[in-house]
């Protein structure tokens, strides 16, 4: 597949969700993401020379220190969405408490009040080594909303309703991975025509794959299951797999999860026991439930350890989960150690 030109009918984002019906309330979030991806890329690119790829000094709500791009991106991506009255709450990485869009306006039509959360940087130790890095997003329908403002408490609740997710993906080709319903559709930036255009309507993740993304440094952390599935698959074919199998990590989950829908695999972050990851790393709203719907939209499958993610309900804005997912037959297989071994 080529994402190097335009495909045969040039269909262009707008276009796109117009034939897929989505609601201009929809279509216009959608749309601001892709245009922060837009301002976020080109940031990115000439981080270097203004002196923005290194850290800003400031530790977020995660513990973790913050970037200067970081920073950068998440006031891009509030800055376009407050354009968007129907992006009433939002769910920053780099934000401690949930914001309230000074630019939205609850409906009266239920379906049209929604919260959006994001990462706007993932892959935050990247951006000094010029590596891959991205954006990730959900958009989920709140409902009824009970007072004036919606709280975290409608947010947790509205993950049940999650009607889009997708990530902007700034390595050497900008892409945007998309999914408003059942298929997930691929789109590549051009530098040209300063848009985004349709590369692939429907990506699948193939049900089976012999590549695996974990971080193996912290393979004295991890639990039974996880140990006994990296150790089957590093047997290699003389091994109980009977096959051989590769391995990448590339330290963004947006270029671990893309390798998926190009070639399957699973990708993998668990609960380690470890001060501070006891339930993992990545946070379940805006990293688990948004690359959950697309990979699962894809024929893939995801699970959060033990747990399932269609039970879950989270506690807490920047709660972290236990992330498994990708090709279904890999993920079964940890699944069934999950089964066997708790
Ligand atoms: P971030 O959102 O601060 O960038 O953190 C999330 C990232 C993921 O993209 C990636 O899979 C993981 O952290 C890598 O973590 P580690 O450094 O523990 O391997
Ligand atoms: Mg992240």
């Amino acid at each position: 597949m080529s994402i190097s030109s335009k495909n045969d009918q040039n269909t262009d984002l707008a276009f796109w969700l117009k034939n897929q019906n989505a609601s201009s309330a929809l279509s216009q979030i959608v749309l601001a993401m892709a245009e922060a991806g837009i301002e976020i890329a080109h940031v990115a690119k000439s981080a270097a020379l203004d002196g923005k790829s290194g850290a800003a000094g400031i530790v977020n709500v995660q513990g973790e220190e913050q970037k200067d791009l970081d920073i950068i991106s998440n006031d891009i991506v509030l800055e376009h969405l407050k354009k968007c009255p129907s992006a009433i709450a939002l769910v920053s990485e780099e934000v401690p408490e949930l914001l309230i869009n000074p630019g939205g306006e609850i409906s009266s039509d239920d379906e049209k009040n929604y919260a959006i959360c994001f990462d706007p940087l993932d892959g935050s130790s990247n951006i000094e080594t010029n590596s891959a890095i991205g954006t990730i997003f959900s958009v989920l329908q709140l409902g009824v909303i009970n007072g004036d403002y919606p709280d975290q408490n409608d947010v947790f609740a509205a993950s049940k309703n999650q009607i889009a997710a997708g990530y902007i993906y700034y390595g050497p080709a900008t892409l945007l991975i998309l999914t408003i319903g059942k298929s997930v559709a691929m789109f590549a930036f051009s530098e040209v025509d300063k848009q985004f255009f349709l590369v692939q309507d429907q990506l699948t993740i193939p049900k089976t794959a012999s590549e695996y993304s974990i971080n193996m440094a912290y393979a004295r952390f991890w639990d039974a299951s996880t140990t006994t599935y990296i150790n089957d698959c590093q047997s290699g074919k003389p091994g109980p797999r009977g096959k051989d199998f590769n391995m990448r990590w590339s330290g963004a989950m947006i270029a671990d999860v893309h390798k998926l829908f190009v070639r399957g695999g699973v990708f993998i972050y668990p609960a380690l026991k470890k001060p501070g990851s006891e339930t993992g790393k990545l946070r379940f709203l805006y990293e688990a439930l948004p690359m959950a719907m697309l990979v699962e939209n894809a024929g893939g499958k995801a699970i959060m350890g033990k747990q399932e993610i269609s039970g879950f309900l989270p506690s807490s804005l920047h709660q972290r989960v236990p992330v498994i997912l990708g090709s279904k037959e890999e993920v079964e297989i940890l699944q069934n150690l999950y089964r066997q071994k708790h």
